[in-house]
């Protein structure tokens, strides 16, 4: 249940833990890009798969079983994302990481909107729906290929064959049950570990490992800011709950920090 929210007073407080922070470190998740157009993992469904659990399809054995239907969702995924675009939240985050000596942007999203919001080297821990590859080899799979894939409305599509080794594409995302890349671990790790603020935005929090990053900041004392319209299982133990939306507290906590002159 989300709670009435004082926009202001949460902003001054978020704000005040920030203006003596050297290294900060943001972790997002699927609310930051709702109010970009992408349907949350928790947001019913919408049309064809409603009846579907998205963990039900973004994991490597629906893939085996349904080929078609997990496919047909990420094509359309694929063409959503790439038909929306990053919001003053996303812009927002890209213009905070220049008042920090030490600034760690770890997403889970996979619609690469942070980067083309314009922040530097986001850390994807879930991969990119940006790239697709083949599910054998890990052949990269040019995404020209998928022009013309599938009808105009969204439905199961037959994978297409890698040209090199006839193993069907998929999205270079990371799937239920799938190690996530160790490169990005690493950064997303380091960065929490040596981070004198936390700030988390738009995730339920459930998903591991990327859930465990707030427990290690929280271990350490470190503040956390969790940004959510909705209670979550990081709620109680962060220095503060803002219950707004991305789109409206990030541009507003990154004109404090300008005010504040931080850097
Ligand atoms: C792994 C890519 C080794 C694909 C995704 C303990 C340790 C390790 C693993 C596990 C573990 N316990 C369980 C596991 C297994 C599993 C897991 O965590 N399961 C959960 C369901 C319990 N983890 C894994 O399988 C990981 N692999 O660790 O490998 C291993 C394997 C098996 C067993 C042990 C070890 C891989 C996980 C990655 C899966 N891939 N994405 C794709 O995108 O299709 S995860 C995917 O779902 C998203 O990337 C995201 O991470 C997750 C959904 O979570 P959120 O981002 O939080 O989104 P959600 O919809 O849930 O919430 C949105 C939030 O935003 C809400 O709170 C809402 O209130 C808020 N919101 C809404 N609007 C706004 C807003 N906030 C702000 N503003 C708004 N406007």
């Amino acid at each position: 249940m989300s709670k009435s929210v004082d926009n202001h007073e949460c902003c001054e407080h978020a704000a005040t833990l920030l203006a003596d922070a050297d290294r900060v470190t943001v972790l997002t998740g699927a609310g930051m890009s709702q109010e970009s157009g992408v349907p949350t993992f928790r947001e019913a469904q919408t049309g064809l798969w409603a009846r579907y659990d998205p963990s039900d399809l973004a994991t490597p054995e629906a893939f085996v079983r349904h080929p078609a239907r997990v496919f047909g969702w990420y094509l359309w995924r694929f063409r959503l994302t790439r038909a929306v675009e990053p919001h003053a939240g996303h812009y927002a985050l890209a213009s905070m990481a220049e008042r920090f000596s030490d600034f760690t942007l770890v997403t889970q999203n996979v619609d690469g909107l942070h980067r083309r919001a314009g922040s530097r080297d986001p850390v994807e821990l879930h991969g990119s729906l940006e790239s697709f590859r083949c599910a054998d080899r890990g052949h990269p799979f040019d995404v020209g290929a998928l022009e013309g894939l599938g009808g105009s409305e969204p439905g199961d599509v037959t994978p297409p064959a890698c040209p090199q080794c006839g193993s069907p594409a998929r999205p270079a995302v990371v799937w239920f049950g799938e190690v996530l890349p160790a490169e990005a671990l690493e950064r997303a790790w380091a960065a929490v570990q040596g981070c004198d603020v936390l700030l988390v935005v738009g995730t339920s929090s459930v998903v591991y490992p990327a859930a465990a990053l707030p427990e290690i900041a929280l271990r350490r004392g470190v503040p956390v800011i969790e940004i959510n319209p909705e209670r979550t299982p990081l709620t109680a133990h962060a220095a503060l709950w803002w219950p707004g939306s991305a789109a409206t507290a990030l541009p507003m906590l990154d004109g404090s920090l300008s005010a504040l002159g931080s850097r």
